[in-house]
């Protein structure tokens, strides 16, 4: 039988439209399974095959436990607010609105040619009003529990276009759109206080079956360091006293401190600098701010600054230390200053020997070198005991010694323990028009008034240019009719809050709302929610392993907090995809598929010319799937091919022995076998080689002609119906006369799995001369004699000396 892909293809992906076996079914009916694709924003330019790497793999998963008789909920949406849509609509002239409609309708088709399982009554929309309803509610939930606060903050500002820029608008620090230099402008911003949960995002952590690989990006980001700020004092040009709190990881180190640092832009920096060092202290921190404006990170390698013309006195020692302003040391961490302490760390070691400062030693460690002043010659980090540290010497630096330092500052006032983390509070609102409005009010009499909660939505109101305004505000802001309102509290004039969520608000929550995306009068219902969060198995891609995934555990976290859902974390599973590469003629570069780099696969092509079921089993036989791996055209001719000879194989009846004949035992074990492999395999995510165990069973059925019988065969092709579901559904169907969504996933029995016999060497005078299969574990007195009568002609007329047995392996005679 000839496999006419198209024909095949078409009528099963016909038949799951009108009838989708899977279908979710209700709350409370049996187990569960919650099955989620980090959802797509659906871009310009189509669906690629990279999307298709991970959804397949969700539907693989998906698919087993539908067939293991788990309720299943495998839902799909569209992340579609955003900048692409918005760019677009101020080049062409449309509203996003119909772009975006546009786009699903392409993204809804394609992914029509995976074959998955998805419930497409499920679907969520982020800019549909009736799902940002949601979004707006929980921000005044956040609103109203004191999670959100106004702030000039720092945005990316284009002089030229006179706009506001997100980051991925800003390459090299410069303007995407025209190449100027980007500047920093501060502006008023809405703030979420996601530093108040900082600990308790990390706590979470060692709660989740997430890869350690991930767990460790999302603790990195958080960046939580524990230490001690401790105060310096200095004297004010004003003769003053000026106190100047370092923050520091290492207080053990206190005793090599041989000058102090600060941020550049410090308050500090003007009362303490002396007036014959003002104008050079102004000329570097000029020309500071303007390298950091354009977007430059400082150069790590040659060590900048400028004398204050100040000193301080460190208040173990009551040493005076001279004070530096350098752009090595941030002003948004720690305090903003540092006591520099060149003997053990890199930083302050290139600083002091640029600037020619002491380096004085003050932890042993193996092969530390002093030059002739005493000064260290390289930094020495590591652990030790402390020297040169009065009463702390002989303790280990980094445990004991850090922790009677740190007793004796905060006993004599000198300071105390801290705590401090990289995450900053997240800046949420963005300048722009495609995004949900900030369901606030602004009063001059009431200050800032939530929109009442009956009159959400705030719906996007229709404007005739979608381009910012050239003040740094949204271009809502030029809607004078929507923007003038009355208070909610003293019907006083009022005006509406112009900026807008940004792409993150909406797919913070999506799957909450995947249950009963329809509910009109509340975000999610109790018993649905209960029900089936938190989520089974989350699968999506790498490049969303910190910020997606930790915004979402902070949404779940305050929602928890506030008594709106019963689980602080939302993804009990997560499986992170690694991305596919391709060779990209213009560059003769392996490179990220994209556009520009002209090296995309369009996923429609290759179902057009290679069939579904052969791209969704190329896509996961490619490599370890949270790797990134290379597309080949060659690997997917390849698997063409294994599927054409699985199809001319199992199409043919004469697979199947007659009704009442009995399966060789051989047979049935190699079946089993299989089964063990590729679940295995597959419950390790390996789908990869889960593929090479179902070729190496067709090798081996097609060598030996082996027959199967109807339960053995149906095994086969219901565990392949995961990979080639349509395939493997026309098999069911015209040959078992079944249906898949009958079937079960097969379990294989691990008893005939035990190898209980044993292939015996037999030789003689060193030379291999038979083998004999006998029973495992059978003695020597088992096993001679049948051995003798095996090789009995090269016995014969020789004298047996001696007899070598190794049980299950060898017997060897030795004649003469
Ligand atoms: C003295 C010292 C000695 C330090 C030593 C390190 C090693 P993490 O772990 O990243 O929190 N530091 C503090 N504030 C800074 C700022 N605003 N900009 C740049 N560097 C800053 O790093 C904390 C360490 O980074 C602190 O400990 C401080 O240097 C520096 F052998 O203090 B340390
Ligand atoms: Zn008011």
């Amino acid at each position: 039988m000839k496999y006419d892909i198209k024909a095949i293809e078409g009528k099963w992906q016909q038949r799951w439209q009108e009838n989708n076996p899977a279908k979710t079914r209700p709350t409370g009916n049996g187990k569960k399974f919650y099955c989620l694709d980090m959802f797509p924003y659906p871009s310009g330019s189509g669906l690629h095959v990279g999307h298709w790497r991970g959804y397949v793999l969700s539907d693989i998963y998906a698919r087993i436990k539908w067939l293991e008789g788990y309720n299943v909920l495998h839902p799909m949406g569209w992340d579609a607010f955003g900048l692409p849509a918005e760019n677009d609509a101020i080049k062409k002239g449309i509203h996003p609105q119909e772009g975006t409609a546009k786009n699903i309708a392409t993204f809804k088709r394609q992914l029509k040619h995976i074959g998955a399982i998805y419930d497409w009554d499920k679907e969520v929309n982020t800019t549909d009003p009736e799902y940002y309803k949601w979004t707006q509610w929980i921000f005044l939930q956040m609103f109203n529990a004191g999670l959100a606060y106004e702030s000039n903050m720092p945005i990316n500002w284009c002089p030229s276009c006179l706009t506001g820029l997100a980051n991925e608008e800003v390459t090299q620090g410069a303007c995407e759109r025209c190449g100027t230099q980007v500047e920093e402008k501060n502006i008023r911003q809405w703030v979420l206080r996601i530093t108040d949960y900082a600990q308790k995002l990390l706590d979470g952590l060692d709660t989740l079956a997430w890869s350690d690989n991930i767990k460790a990006m999302q603790r990195n980001w958080i960046g939580k360091s524990e230490g001690a700020e401790i105060i310096f004092t200095t004297h004010g040009t004003d003769g003053s006293v000026i106190n100047l709190p370092v923050y520091t990881t290492r207080p053990d180190t206190i005793f090599g401190v041989t000058f102090l640092v600060m941020a550049p832009e410090h308050a500090l920096v003007d009362a303490i600098t002396v007036e014959e060092n003002k104008e050079e202290v102004e000329d570097y921190r000029n020309m500071v701010q303007s390298t950091r404006s354009m977007g430059r990170e400082v150069d790590d390698k040659d060590k900048t600054g400028v004398f204050t013309g100040s000193y301080a006195v460190n208040p173990m020692t009551k040493e005076s230390l001279p004070i530096y302003i350098a752009d090595y040391v941030l002003s948004g961490y720690g305090t903003g200053i540092i006591m520099a302490v060149p003997g053990h760390d890199e930083r302050d070691f290139e600083f002091a020997v640029a600037f020619d400062l002491d380096r004085i030693q003050v932890i042993d460690g193996p092969g530390i070198k002093l030059d002739d002043d005493l000064n260290m010659q390289e930094p020495y980090t590591g652990d030790g005991k402390l020297i040169n540290s009065g009463a702390f010497d002989g303790l280990d630096a980094k445990t004991e010694g850090s922790k009677k330092i740190i007793d004796y500052i905060v006993e004599h006032g000198f300071g105390h323990r801290t705590v401090k983390f990289k995450l900053r509070d997240w800046i949420f609102s963005r300048q722009r028009y495609w995004g949900e409005p900030i369901p606030l009010i602004h009063c001059q009499k009431c200050g800032v008034v939530p929109v009442p909660e009956n009159q959400l939505p705030v719906v996007l109101p229709d404007v005739e240019r979608y381009e910012p305004t050239g003040t740094g505000e949204s271009p809502l802001a030029a809607i004078t009719d929507w923007v003038n309102t009355t208070c909610p509290q003293c019907t006083g004039p009022a005006k509406r809050e112009t900026n807008t969520m940004p792409q993150w608000a909406g797919s913070c929550w999506y799957f909450l709302r995947y249950p009963n995306p329809h509910l009109a009068d509340k975000p999610w219902d109790k018993k649905d929610m209960e029900y089936w969060l938190p989520v089974d198995l989350y699968i999506g891609g790498i490049e969303h392993a910190i910020l997606h995934l930790l915004y979402a555990r902070f949404y779940v976290k305050v929602l928890h907090d506030l008594g709106y859902v019963p689980f602080d974390e939302p993804f009990t599973n997560l499986f992170n995809q690694g991305m596919v590469l391709k060779l990209s003629e213009k560059s003769g570069l392996v490179e990220k598929m994209s556009k520009s780099k002209g090296n995309v696969v369009n996923p429609d092509d290759i179902v057009q010319d290679y069939g579904s079921d052969a791209l969704r089993m190329y896509m996961m036989f490619m490599g370890p799937p949270e790797l990134d791996c290379e597309w080949q055209d060659a690997g997917l001719e390849g698997i063409r091919r294994f599927l054409l000879k699985f199809w001319n194989q199992f199409s043919d009846a004469g697979i199947l022995l007659s009704i009442g004949a009995h399966e060789d035992e051989l047979t049935t074990r190699r079946v089993h076998k299989f089964m063990r492999d590729f679940q295995d395999r597959l419950d390790h995510f390996k789908p990869n080689t889960a593929i090479s165990a179902a070729m190496e069973l067709l090798n081996d059925i097609t060598a030996s002609n082996m027959k199967l019988s109807r339960d053995s065969y149906e095994k086969v092709v219901v565990a392949l119906s995961v990979l080639a579901p349509h395939m493997m559904s026309e098999l069911i169907e015209t040959v078992l006369g079944k249906q898949l969504a009958t079937c079960t996933w097969p379990t294989y029995d691990p008893a005939l799995l035990v190898q209980d016999t044993a292939t015996i060497v037999v030789q003689v005078n060193g030379k291999l001369r038979a083998n004999l299969i006998v029973k495992k574990g059978s003695t020597q007195q088992e096993v001679e004699p049948e051995a003798k009568n095996l090789v009995h002609k090269w016995l014969e007329g020789h004298e047996i000396v001696k007899v070598v047995f190794v049980a299950d392996r060898l017997i060897s005679f030795v004649v003469r």
